[in-house]
This record gives structure tokens, sequence and C-alpha cells, in this order.
């Protein structure tokens, strides 16, 4: 029985806990049962959670990016909308400068035009004879002719009736003119053809005056030719300068004619239209090479081929062109009101850009940056996202092991508490009532098993009591005394335990501590004989066993 226990005692001090554990595995245990619980409940709901919050994120990217999408398209249509209005907010004020430019200069020369034509009543009708001849005039006109930078010559016609018209021809020695030549082909004289006499009319309107690069015009009579002689009627009666349409010229050249009428130096300054008819006595004009003298100004102008100009006279519904290419582009075009002093005509001028708009390179850049930017932002967030969520995860399922492992070990230590004080009780009563019967009348025989029984009662308590210092140890529980003491009196109370242990099996047990071990020791004696005592104990058991 004692060896028995002896073999017990040996496995258990050494392998219990291994036991231990294995029964415990193996019960099913409430505390297991509640954990598994709590795990399931956690990975429902919190790990649910973290799921929920990673689709959540995904979203949130998605819808972050094609935010920002959104709004780098935005950024790029207003910054070339913007881009737009400034190229058109450039042409606008390039446009109304040249037009400003050409309006300026053309009033300038209709102003001249009529100085020159009070110059010509003042000098050739006031005065008798007349102060004037055509070479006079045309050097005057020559000289003066800065002073009408838009005109490319002047001519002055005179006002002829039908009665005095053979008297006129004489005195000037030609005949009066037909404009066109009633043959198709031949316009006028600048083509070589022979200029037809004017057919017999109530009134002329013959050129008696011209600056030398209009000579040719002279005698011809301008009430022949319609533009010519819509302008003088319309002169003559308002007292005016007026502008004809663009219209081909004499020379083959499109120009402009205007006309300011001379009148009888008795006509009152409010006088009415039939007056002003009747006291009409000659017709200054100037003529407006358009062509050549709109591109001179504006030629002149700085960055000139920036931009296109187009001037057109837009009295009629159809627009007449004065200037400027027919190749109308398709690009921005702004639209500049020209005034030329006559309010019965109306003039407008369109630019356009040459080149093509440039690419909106600052918005596109702009709009591009942004959106790279964002694109990274949305990146960081969604990884430190991700990165939280798994960290969140793995401190998850940390916190469920460890939780696990400190369930299992409560549960462990609660068992052997448990356990050996449930055993310790009984154990103590059976050993109370064996000393009991050990005080009674027994024979030798039953002394001796008494003996025994208490012999082995005690072995299992004190097995006991290791099993619970072992549990303790394990959770750390077990709290170390720290006293001063003597190891060599502790050595010989042990070797005295077990002088008679040992003559029993024929051992010989001696004790010898070292010089060198200090004659008082701080620690816990109680541990101390008890692990020497184990170890004298199990050898001599070994001893015994082998
Ligand atoms: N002058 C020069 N070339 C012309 C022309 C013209 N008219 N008409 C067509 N080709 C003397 O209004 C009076 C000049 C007419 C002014």
């Amino acid at each position: 029985m004692e060896e028995k226990g002896g073999a017990a005692g040996l496995s258990l001090s050494f392998l219990g806990l291994d036991r231990m554990g294995l029964v415990l595995r193996l019960l099913p245990l409430p505390e297991k049962e509640w954990a598994r619980a709590l795990w399931s409940h956690i990975s429902s709901h919190y790990l649910g959670g973290t799921r929920k919050l990673r689709e959540r994120s995904r979203w949130l990217l998605m819808l972050w990016v094609v935010g920002w999408s959104l709004i780098a398209l935005c950024i790029l249509c207003f910054m070339s909308s913007q881009a737009v209005d400034k190229r058109r907010e450039a042409l606008s004020s390039m446009c109304d400068e040249r037009a400003r430019m050409l309006q300026d200069q053309f009033n300038v020369s209709m102003n001249h035009l009529q100085a020159l034509a009070i110059l010509v009543s003042t000098f050739h009708h006031s005065k008798n004879p007349s102060a004037i001849d055509q070479m006079t005039f045309a050097r005057y006109a020559e000289r003066t002719a800065f002073e009408r930078p838009l005109t490319s010559g002047v001519a002055y016609a005179v006002r002829v009736t039908h009665a005095e018209r053979e008297q006129f021809e004489r005195q000037q020695g030609w005949s009066i003119k037909k404009m066109y030549s009633s043959k198709k082909q031949s316009p006028g004289p600048g083509d070589g053809a022979v200029p037809e006499i004017r057919e017999p009319a109530e009134e002329y309107a013959p050129v008696i005056f011209a600056q030398d690069a209009y000579k040719h015009v002279i005698s011809f009579d301008m009430l022949s030719g319609h533009n010519d002689r819509e302008n003088i009627l319309a002169s003559r009666k308002s007292g005016k300068g007026v502008l004809t349409a663009p219209f081909k010229l004499l020379n083959n050249r499109l120009g402009v004619i205007s006309t300011y009428t001379v009148y009888k130096s008795e006509l009152p300054a409010n006088a009415r239209p039939h007056e002003r008819i009747q006291a009409a006595i000659g017709y200054l004009g100037g003529i407006f090479d358009i062509e050549a003298l709109v591109d001179k100004l504006l030629h002149q102008l700085a960055g000139k081929q920036s931009i296109m100009v187009n001037v057109y006279d837009t009295t009629n519904e159809s627009p007449i062109s004065m200037y400027g290419s027919n190749d109308t582009g398709n690009g921005m075009c702004h639209v500049s009101m020209l005034n030329f002093g006559d309010p019965s005509r109306k003039h407008e001028m369109h630019c356009r850009f040459m080149q093509k708009p440039p690419l909106p390179w600052l918005a596109i850049t702009s709009s591009f940056g942004t959106l790279v930017i964002a694109l990274l932002i949305g990146h960081i967030f969604h990884a430190t996202v991700n990165r939280i969520a798994k960290v969140e995860d793995d401190y998850r399922k940390m916190t469920e092991l460890k939780k696990r492992a400190e369930d299992a070990d409560i549960a462990k230590s609660q068992f052997l508490a448990t356990v050996s004080h449930e055993i310790r009780t009984p154990m103590n009563g059976v050993l109370g009532m064996l000393q009991m019967l050990m005080d009674t009348d027994l024979d030798t025989m039953q002394q001796d098993y008494v003996r025994t029984a208490q012999a082995s009662g005690k072995t299992l308590v004190s097995l006991i009591n290791e099993v619970l210092d072992q549990a303790k140890i394990e959770s750390g529980k077990l709290e170390l005394e720290a006293v001063p003491f003597d190891l060599r009196t502790v050595c010989d109370d042990i070797v005295s335990l077990f002088c008679g242990k040992a003559q029993e099996k024929g051992l010989e047990l001696a004790v010898y501590v070292s010089d060198q071990v200090p004659p008082i020791l701080i620690g816990d004696p109680g541990r101390m004989r008890q692990i020497i005592t184990n170890l004298v104990g199990n050898s001599i058991k070994v001893r015994k066993l082998v």
C-alpha cells in the first residue's frame, strides 16, 4: 500500500498536472461553454461590424472617386470656359479698338471733305472768274491728301441743266459723257472702250476737277451711274455727307463714295429739302478705296496677324463685304458697330482670331492635378481604414484567445482547488477516526491495519497538498516567504526524519553542507524543506524500486 501511494506521489509530483489537464480537456465545463457562446457572439457582432466597415469604406472610396472626377470635370469645364471668355474679351477689345480707329479716321476724312467742298464753293463759285482750275484743284487735293487718311482721291462735279449743256460743253472744250457704256463688255473708259456721249437728260453732273489718280472720270456725268446718282440726290436733299454702298468704281476697284453738296451761298442753314435741291450747284465726292486703305490702317496696328477683320455694309438685308477675305471661320467672332457719320447707312466690323484656340493647358493640368491629389487622398484613406480594420480584427482575435486561455486557467485552478478541498475534508474525517480507533483496545493485527490505513491516508493528504501547491505555482499564486533561516538545521532535521527508513533499506544517509554556504540564508524554509524532503524521499524510494 505504501509502495503504491509512493509511486502515485512520485508520478504526480512530476506529471500530475498533465494528467489534470487531460481530465480538464475531457470535461464539458460550463466555463468553456460560456466562452464558446461569447466567441460566436463576438464574431457575429464585432467582426461583422468590421466587414461592414470595410464594405462601407469601399463604397465611400467609390463615391469619393466618382465625386472628385465630377469635380475635376467641373473645374476643367469652368476653367476652359473662363479661358474662352478671356479670349473673347481679348478679341472684343482688339476689335473695338480697330473699329474705333477706323471710325475716327473715317470721320476725320469726312470732315476734310466738307472743308474741301467749302473751299470749292468759295474759290470756284463765289469768284468770277474762278480761282480754281483742274491743275490747281489736283495739286491742292494732292498736297492735303494726308488730311483725309482713308480717301484715295477726290473729285468735283458741277450741276448742269439741259439748257446750259451746250454752253458748258463749249466752255469746257469737251462733251458730257455717259458713265457706263450700253454695250455689256465695256463698263467704262478704264478698259480702253470709247466713252459714249451722254444722251439728253433734264440735268447732268459732269466731273470737272479730280485728283490725278481719278483724272479719268472728268467729263463723265455722275447722274448716269446708279450708285452715284442715288448718292448725289440723297446728299443734295439732306445737305449732309452721304455714303454709297460699296460698289465697283470706273477703275474696277471696290469703293465707297462720300458726297458733300455745294450750294448757292445764299441758302439758309435751316433750309427745307426742296429748297436745298433747288440751291445745289455742285457735288464734291471723296473716293474711299476701302481695300487698300483699311489694309493700310490695320497693318499699322501691332499684332495684326492675330486677328482677321471683315468690314460689312449692313444697310441692306444681305451685307456687302467692304474689306476682308470671304472665308468665315467657325471660331468665335466679335462684331463691333461702326459709325461712319451717315445715319442712313450701317456698317459692322467682324473680327476673328487667325489661330485656332490653344488647348486650355492650365485648366487641364489643374483639373488633372486635383483629381490625382483626390485619388491619392482616397487611396490613403482607404488603405488606412483597411489597416485599422485588420488591426482591430487581429486585436479581437487575440483578446478572444487570451480570454479563452484565462478562462481555461481559472477553470483548472478552480477544479483543482475544489477537488483537493473536497477530498481533504472527508480525508481528515477518516484520519481522525483512525486515530480514535488506534486509541481503542485493538490486538496487534488490528493495530497494524489501522496504522497502514493511517499512513496511506496521510500520504493521500500530502499528495493532495502537493497538487494544490503545483496548481498555485502554475497560476503564479504561490507566495514564497523571505525570512532568515539556517539551512544546516533544515538538512539535519530531514536526515534525522529519513534515518529510520534509510536504515531499513540498508542505506547510509549523511548530510554535507559546504563552508561557503553562509550560516543564515534568506528564503522560504518551509518550501526548502519540502523540496529536499521530496528529493531524498524519492531517491530512497527509487533505490527500492530499482
Ligand atoms: N469717282 C471716281 N470713280 C468712280 C465714281 C466716282 N464718283 N463713280 C464710279 N467710279 C464726284 O458724288 C460726286 C465721284 C462722284 C462725285
